[in-house]
This record gives C-alpha cells, sequence and structure tokens, in this order.
C-alpha cells in the first residue's frame, strides 16, 4: 500500500451498487481541513458545472479549491457561460501543480490530456468509457449522460440545496451533453434535469444557448447581405476574408431561416483556404456529395445530407488575377447542379 491507502478505492464496477450517501463520505474522507485542491477539467458546460459542484461539495471542509483548465475556452456559449456565471477559473501554465497537495480530475480521465497525464489524481469523476487502470484514492465512473447529473446526487446526498448559478451550470451541463435528451441518457438524468428545473435560470440557460457571436463579427452579416446572390430558390455569398470559419457556418444557418429557400451557399477566406459552407433541406438532395463533386478534387470536402462543408487551398482554384466573389461560387456551384 503506497501512502494513499487504497482501502478507499471505490471502483468502477460496484460504484454503482453503493449509494448515494456513501459515496459522498468516500468522496469527503480524501479531503483534510488543511488542504489545497486543484479541480482539473477540459472546460466545457459539463466539466465546468461539475468542478463547481466539487467546490461547492467541499466548501468548510478544505483550505482552498482552485478550478484549472489548460484548453482555450473558445466557444462563445461556454465564454458566456463562465462570464455571467462568474465561474472563478485559473490556465495551465500560471501556476504550479506542486503547490496543490490534492488533485481533482472531474468530466475527463487522465490520458484524455497530456497535460493530465502528468498528475497524479486523488479523485477521478468521470462518464466517459473507462480509459485504463488508474491509481486513485476515490474514483467513480459511471455511464451517466452528464457529470453534472452525478454531482446533483452528490449535492443531494449531502443536502445542499444549489445557488441559482450552481443549479444553472448544472441544468446547462445536463442539456449540453444529453443533446438535449436526444442523445443517450439515464433516468437518473431526467430525475436530476427535474430536479433542478425549478431552481435553474432557464432565461440565462437561454441566453448561453444564442449566444455564438462576437460584437466584432456582427460586420460580417453586412457583408453577407451586401454580396447575396439569389438564383433558382437558391443563396450564394462570398464574406471574403474572416477571422475564424466558425462565422460563415452561422451566416449559412441564418440564410437557411428562409423559407423560400433550397440551398445555401456561404464562402469566406479563412488563411490560405478557401472555405464553403453548404446547407440545404436535406429533402431528395446531399450537401455532401454536392460539396465532394464540386470540391472533393480541389481539397477536403463532405458532409452530411443536409450540411457540408469544402476547405480548398486558394493556389488550388486556378483564380490568376480573378477575385472570388460570390458569382464565383455561384458559376462554380451550378455547373454541377441541373
Ligand atoms: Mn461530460
Amino acid at each position: 500500500m503506497d501512502r494513499k491507502q487504497k482501502q478507499n478505492v471505490i471502483n468502477c464496477d460496484y460504484s454503482h451498487r453503493v449509494s448515494a450517501k456513501e459515496r459522498l463520505n468516500k468522496f469527503w474522507e480524501v479531503f483534510d481541513k488543511e488542504d489545497e485542491v486543484l479541480v482539473c477539467i477540459n472546460a466545457d458546460p459539463d466539466s465546468l458545472a461539475s468542478a463547481m459542484a466539487i467546490k461547492r461539495l467541499l466548501r468548510y471542509r478544505v483550505k482552498n479549491v482552485v478550478i484549472a483548465h489548460p484548453n482555450e475556452i473558445r466557444r462563445m456559449n461556454n465564454v458566456t457561460m463562465v462570464e455571467r456565471l462568474k465561474i472563478p477559473l485559473v490556465r495551465f501554465g500560471t501556476f504550479k501543480v506542486a503547490d496543490f497537495n490534492k488533485k481533482v480530475i472531474v468530466d475527463s480521465q487522465p490520458n484524455h490530456l497530456p497535460q493530465f497525464e502528468k498528475i497524479d489524481f486523488d479523485v477521478i469523476i468521470d462518464h466517459h468509457p473507462l480509459g485504463g487502470e488508474w491509481n486513485a484514492s476515490f474514483i467513480d465512473i459511471r455511464p451517466y449522460g452528464a457529470v453534472a447529473t452525478m454531482m446533483v446526487e452528490y449535492l443531494r446526498a449531502a443536502s445542499m440545496k444549489p445557488s441559482v448559478a450552481l443549479a444553472t451550470a448544472l441544468f446547462y451541463a445536463i442539456k449540453v451533453d444529453t443533446q438535449n435528451f436526444e442523445k443517450s441518457s439515464q433516468t437518473a438524468d431526467s430525475v436530476n434535469f427535474r430536479y433542478l428545473f425549478n431552481i435553474a435560470n432557464r432565461n440565462l440557460v437561454r441566453k448561453f444557448e444564442l449566444t455564438d457571436l462576437r460584437r466584432s463579427e456582427l460586420k460580417y452579416f453586412t457583408v453577407a447581405l451586401n454580396e447575396l446572390k439569389y438564383s433558382k430558390r437558391r443563396y450564394y455569398s462570398h464574406i471574403g476574408k474572416v477571422r475564424s470559419p466558425d462565422v460563415l457556418v452561422i451566416v449559412a444557418d441564418f440564410l437557411n431561416h428562409v423559407g423560400e429557400i433550397d440551398w445555401v451557399f456561404v464562402s469566406g477566406i479563412y488563411g490560405e483556404k478557401l472555405v464553403v459552407i453548404f446547407r440545404c433541406d436535406g429533402y431528395r438532395k446531399s450537401a455532401g456529395k454536392l460539396a465532394a463533386k464540386i470540391f472533393g478534387h480541389l481539397g477536403s470536402a463532405g458532409g452530411h445530407k443536409e450540411s457540408a462543408r469544402a476547405e480548398v487551398p486558394l493556389k488550388n482554384l486556378d483564380l490568376g488575377e480573378r477575385e472570388f466573389t460570390s458569382d464565383t461560387l455561384l458559376k462554380l456551384t451550378q455547373r454541377h447542379m441541373t
């Protein structure tokens, strides 16, 4: 037995047979009053909410809890969640792991990121398939729709009613990880989702869900509408240089709201590549096949029936001195359509 005294181990085979109260007590047993606790996450709604819950569970039980993430938080939904719920975070590289005597990983396992692999974790709580044989004092890995659901079980076992901010985070996390219960989930996910429903601020959740743009990106809509070409129930728009290809997707999805439109094609230049986003109604059409037909021989192209994407190095387009415009996009596309 090493210093961690394995008798605390709750392994995965048996963790689902343990009561929530028992699990909570085993989790608490890992910690002492003087502990400096580091909670490591690969930041997304589920891991953020779960880390907040761990912080709540350890309040008054340890000296300090810090939530740390190695990844940049880029998705605007997640940026908004962090800002509006004022989730305190530190980025890997700005602190010393050695300054913390207890380490927790939640919604991930040590093999998921190289930054996690080097850390000796005391607690692992996750819902992904078991990725290895972990040597932690406390392990709770169950195939729930979201770790947030597991954390609600811990909170309820501890008789801790979550604050509005924490409930909102957990509620959003379950929505995202179960894709609004369209993805596989367990009864526990729905039961605890229902429990959070009355506590969470659902207007705030709606704002997280809606937010996908920066103020600086709104100008691309002006360009997209100015450049818009219409022909045979199809929209074409070339936006030119963009800071991120994500905005092309947002513009294409927006144009796809228009009722009389069967196809939407939105393109832009990102770095040295032309990126084209395809949208259609998916009925007797395949955006993926069309994308491959038009751009497959020039770069990467493909997707689903209703949505597709092509990325082509500009040098492969053979434009010469000509500029790529909405008209170029229209001509390229129409050649392959009847
Ligand atoms: Mn998750």
